[in-house]
């Protein structure tokens, strides 16, 4: 049967206040978690990923979670390696215990940010491109759908690993044209990935049908994921205001964009 109770973690971010939003439409009943508490959630469970216990307890009686939780941006080694790779480990031994069989993952294109960006005729960025994180926080996306994999492949616990592009109200940037996802697409892609059968682990990237789309939707198609909306309505304003994307710019060279480029964040 298609879950119906869901934890969403990371529900008081910009993603899961969206999410919160917009999930409900489709039958789902919440349970928010995060660190930070919301206002309009007065049932919502406070905790870190760090306490093991209050993950479990979370998790306990859910149909299926959706893992936005974490560090959303580069940061240190060591709040990366606590927030988000114990954190994920935590909800996957939640899962495990309390018997969940289903995990949308928040990836990200930082996974493989290093990718060169297609440019003219080039092919679209295929699902099955080596990873090449660009950021410590990168990395933990690689790690987190490892271990995805892993959990599947040793416990039959069903993923799917959402390579996030930008899921904002509106693209902010040229390079948002590309790899946009509407917070409408995005509660379809989840709710795809939430009812698809026999996932197993599957990768999807995640972003809506954009002209100017620089990588292949076809896995998150295979689950029943239709995106409806289109970054080029923002287009002219945008490059009017930023220019067009500059190919000798390292930041606009690849995926990633300027996560590529940006100093490393110390102390490692
Ligand atoms: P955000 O930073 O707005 O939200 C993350 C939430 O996680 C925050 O509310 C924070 O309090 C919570 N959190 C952080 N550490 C925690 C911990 N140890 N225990 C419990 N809660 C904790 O980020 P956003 O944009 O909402 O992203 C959500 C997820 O989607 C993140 O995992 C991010 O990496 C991923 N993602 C988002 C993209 C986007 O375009 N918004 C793009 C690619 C990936
Ligand atoms: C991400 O992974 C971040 O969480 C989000 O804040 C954006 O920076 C996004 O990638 C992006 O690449 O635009």
């Amino acid at each position: 049967p298609a879950p119906r109770t869901v934890l969403l973690t990371g529900a008081a971010g910009g993603l899961g206040t969206l999410m919160r939003n917009l999930l409900p439409a489709f039958g789902y009943e919440l349970r928010p978690f995060d660190l930070r508490p919301m206002d309009d959630e007065p049932d919502a469970v406070v905790a870190d990923l760090a306490d093991r216990d209050a993950v479990r307890e979370a998790v306990r009686g859910v149909d299926a979670i959706v893992h936005l939780a974490g560090i959303s941006l580069e940061a240190s080694f060591e709040k990366i390696l606590k927030a988000n790779i114990e954190g994920t480990y935590h909800v996957y031994e939640a899962a495990r215990e309390e018997g969940v069989r289903r995990v949308v993952f928040a990836s990200s294109n930082h996974a493989v940010g290093y990718v060169p960006r297609p440019r003219g005729e080039d092919p679209l960025i295929p699902i099955d491109t080596p990873r090449r994180p660009d950021t410590f926080y990168g990395l933990s996306k690689s790690f987190g759908e490892d271990l995805a994999q892993f959990y599947w492949d040793k416990h039959g616990i069903e993923t799917v690993s959402v390579r996030i592009g930008s899921c904002f109200p509106e693209p902010t940037s040229v390079r948002m044209l590309s790899v946009w996802m509407s917070p409408a697409d995005g509660a379809r892609l989840f709710h795809a990935a939430l009812t698809a059968e026999g996932v197993g682990h599957s990768v999807v990237y995640g972003s809506s049908a954009n002209t100017r789309l620089w990588w292949d939707l076809t896995t998150a198609r295979a689950l029943g994921y239709d995106p409806r909306d289109d970054s080029e309505p923002y287009a002219a304003k945008l490059i009017a205001e930023q220019g067009e994307l500059d190919p000798k710019n390292p930041a606009h060279a690849r995926l990633g964009g300027h996560f590529v480029t940006d100093p490393p964040i110390w102390p490692y």
